[in-house]
C-alpha cells in the first residue's frame, strides 16, 4: 500500500449527535480521555485533572452547561488517526449540526438510557440516513435507572426502521450497574466505576464460560448476564459490516460515559468498525480520498475562540491528497491563492500547528474573512464541493446597540457571526437597519451575550412586522435588480451582498411570487 493509502486507511471522522443533554460533551470528554491515555500509557496519571478537554470552551457554553457550536478534536488510538466533531443538540443550534454531518464519515447517536428516542435525534438521524452516515449507538446514563435494554433496541428498530445488533450488553442497572460485556469479542472488560478523569485498567475475560466471571462478579449478576446474552443472541442479527456501512443496521454499545462504562468498547468499535474517508461530491464529480492533489471544503468558521486576539478560524475537511503546511491552495469561489501557513488541529487541551494532514482530516485555517462556508479550496481545480445548506430563518428581529454611537461596531460583528453562520443577517435596502434571523429564540439570546462579550457592545433585540426571508433568484440578473428597485422596502442583502426578500407573512410570500413568475424565492441557498 502507497503512503497515501494508508494513511487514508486509519483515518476516521466522525461526529457525535443526539437530542440535548444525552450526554455527547461527557462521551467526548471521555473518548479523548481513553485516546490520549492510552497513547501516553502510564504517564497521565500524574496529569490528571490537566487532561480536561476543551469541548465546551465558549463562555456561554460553560455558563449555561449546553453545547451551542461544534467543536472539533483530534486524537490518535491503536493505530488510527481520529477526527472528533461534538455537535449541539439544542435544534436551534442543528444547523451547526447539520454542515458538520457533511464533513464527517460516520457518527454516533448517543441516547439517554432512561429516555430513548427523542426528537431531536430523530430528526439528526433522517440528516444522516439523507447522506448515508453509518451510525453506531451508544445508550448511556445506565447508572441510572433507565429502561430495559430489549426495549431500547426495539425502540431503535421500530422507530428509525433501523436494523441494530447489540455490541455489548450491560450488566445490571442504576446503583447495580457493573459495567458491560463485550460481544462483538466475547469478553469483559471490568472497569473500576470512577467519576474522575482517572482510568483503572480493566480485568478482561474471556467468554461468557470464563470461570473468572464468577469471580468477579456476584453471581445473580452473572446468571442474569448468561440468560440475556444468549436470548439477545437469539433475537438479534450478528453484525455485518456491509450493512452497517450502508446505513442499515448499527452496533449499538451501552455504558455510562460519566463512569467510563463502555467507552473503550465504542473506540474499539469506531477502529474496527467505522469507515475510513469516502468519496466527496462536488458540482462535477466526485472527488476520491486517495486522489494525489489535495481538495478541502470549509463547513464551519469560528471567531474568536481566543477572545484576546479577536482571531477567526475556518474548519476546513480534506478531501484528498496529500496536504503539507505552507502549501498554496485556490480558493475556487473567487479564484484567489491562499498559502496555509498557520493550519491548525485541535487536541484535548490545545492547538498544534499541522505539518501535514489526509483526506479526513479537520484543519483549522485562522484568516480576516476571506474563506467562507462552503468555500472549495484545491490545488488549482476548478471544483465546487456541494451539500453545505443554509437555511431560511424562521424568527426575524431588528438589532440595535444600547450606545447609537455602536451602531458600525455592531455591523462588523454581525457580519463576522453571519459569516460564522451563526444566524442570518440582512441589511435593509431602505434605512440600513440590522434584521437577525434565526431558526429559534434562543439564538438571539446567544448572540447578544457573544455581542456583549466577544465585541463588548451591549445590544437589544426589537419586534418586526416580519416572518422570513427568501434569497431573490432569477436566470436574468436584471430581473432581480428590477424587483429591488420597485420594491425598496421589502429588500434587504444578506452578509455576502446576495438580495433578500424580507416577507411579512405568508400571504405577502405566495402574493409576490405571483407578481413575479420569473423570480426564484429560495428557502435554503447551496453555499458557494
Ligand atoms: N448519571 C449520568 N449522567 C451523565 C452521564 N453522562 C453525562 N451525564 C450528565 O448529563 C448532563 C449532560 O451532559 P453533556 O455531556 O453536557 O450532554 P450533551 O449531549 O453534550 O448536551 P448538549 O451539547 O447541550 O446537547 C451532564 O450533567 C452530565 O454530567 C452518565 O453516564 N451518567
Ligand atoms: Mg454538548
Amino acid at each position: 500500500m502507497s503512503d497515501l493509502k494508508r494513511e487514508i486507511a486509519r483515518r476516521r471522522t466522525f461526529a457525535i449527535i443526539s437530542h440535548p443533554d444525552a450526554g455527547k460533551t461527557t462521551l467526548t470528554e471521555k473518548l479523548l480521555l481513553f485516546g490520549g491515555a492510552i497513547q501516553l500509557a502510564g504517564a497521565v496519571k500524574a496529569r490528571g485533572d490537566a487532561r480536561r478537554a476543551r469541548s465546551d470552551w465558549m463562555k456561554v457554553e460553560q455558563e449555561r452547561g449546553i453545547s451551542v457550536t461544534t467543536s472539533a478534536m483530534s486524537f490518535e488510538y491503536a493505530g488510527c488517526a481520529f477526527n472528533l466533531l461534538d455537535t449541539p443538540g439544542h435544534q436551534d443550534f442543528s444547523e451547526d449540526t447539520y454542515r458538520t454531518l457533511s464533513a464527517v464519515d460516520s457518527a454516533i447517536m448517543v441516547l439517554d438510557a432512561a429516555k430513548g428516542i427523542e426528537s431531536q435525534t430523530r430528526k439528526l438521524f433522517e440528516v444522516c440516513r439523507l447522506r448515508d452516515v453509518p451510525i453506531l449507538t451508544f445508550v448511556n446514563k445506565l447508572d441510572r435507572e433507565g429502561r430495559d435494554a430489549f426495549s431500547l433496541l426495539d425502540e431503535v428498530e421500530q422507530t428509525l426502521a433501523l436494523e441494530v445488533t447489540p455490541a455489548s450488553w450491560p450488566i445490571g442497572m442504576g446503583t447495580d450497574f457493573l459495567g458491560c460485556y463485550d460481544l462483538l469479542h466475547d469478553r469483559l472488560l471490568l472497569m473500576e466505576r470512577t467519576k474522575g478523569r482517572t482510568l483503572t485498567e480493566g480485568v478482561a475475560c474471556d467468554g461468557l464460560g470464563d470461570p473468572r466471571l464468577d469471580q468477579l462478579l456476584p453471581g445473580r449478576a452473572v446468571k442474569q448476564l448468561r440468560e440475556e446474552v444468549e436470548m439477545v443472541r437469539g433475537l438479534c442479527q450478528p453484525l455485518d459490516r456491509q450493512a452497517f456501512l450502508e446505513g442499515h443496521r448499527t452496533p449499538v454499545f451501552f455504558g455510562s460515559a460519566l463512569n467510563n462504562f463502555g467507552v473503550h468498547e465504542v473506540l474499539q468499535g469506531l477502529v474496527e468498525l467505522a469507515p475510513p474517508p469516502r468519496s466527496q461530491p462536488t458540482q462535477t464529480r466526485r472527488v476520491e480520498p486517495d486522489e494525489p492533489k489535495v481538495t478541502a471544503f470549509v463547513f464551519k468558521i469560528q471567531a474568536n475562540m481566543d477572545p484576546r486576539h479577536h482571531d477567526r478560524i475556518a474548519f476546513m475537511r480534506l478531501c484528498s491528497g496529500h496536504f503539507k503546511r505552507g502549501m498554496r491552495l485556490t480558493q475556487t469561489r473567487t479564484g484567489a491563492d491562499l498559502f496555509v501557513r498557520t493550519p491548525l488541529q485541535f487536541l484535548a487541551q490545545d492547538r498544534e500547528l499541522a505539518d501535514e494532514a489526509f483526506a479526513g482530516d479537520i484543519l483549522g485555517v485562522p484568516n480576516h474573512g476571506k474563506l467562507r462556508i462552503g468555500d472549495t479550496l484545491t490545488e488549482g481545480e476548478a471544483l465546487r464541493f456541494t451539500g453545505i445548506p443554509s437555511f431560511a430563518p424562521e424568527m426575524l428581529r431588528r438589532v440595535r446597540p444600547e450606545d447609537p454611537l455602536r451602531v458600525k461596531h455592531l455591523g462588523r460583528a454581525l457580519l463576522q457571526l453571519a459569516e460564522e453562520g451563526v444566524a442570518r443577517v440582512f441589511k435593509q435596502q431602505v434605512g440600513g437597519q440590522w434584521i437577525v434571523g434565526v431558526v429559534g429564540a434562543l439564538q438571539f439570546e446567544i448572540i447578544a451575550d457573544r455581542i456583549r462579550t466577544e465585541y463588548n457592545i451591549p445590544v437589544r433585540f426589537e419586534p418586526v412586522n416580519l416572518q422570513t426571508a427568501r434569497w431573490i433568484e432569477a436566470d436574468d440578473p436584471a430581473e432581480v435588480q428590477r424587483f429591488v428597485d420597485a420594491n425598496q422596502g421589502d429588500a434587504a442583502e444578506d452578509h455576502a451582498g446576495a438580495p433578500v426578500f424580507l416577507a411579512r407573512n405568508d400571504w405577502h410570500i405566495e402574493r409576490t411570487g405571483k407578481d413575479w413568475p420569473k423570480l426564484r424565492f429560495q428557502k435554503t441557498r447551496e453555499q458557494t
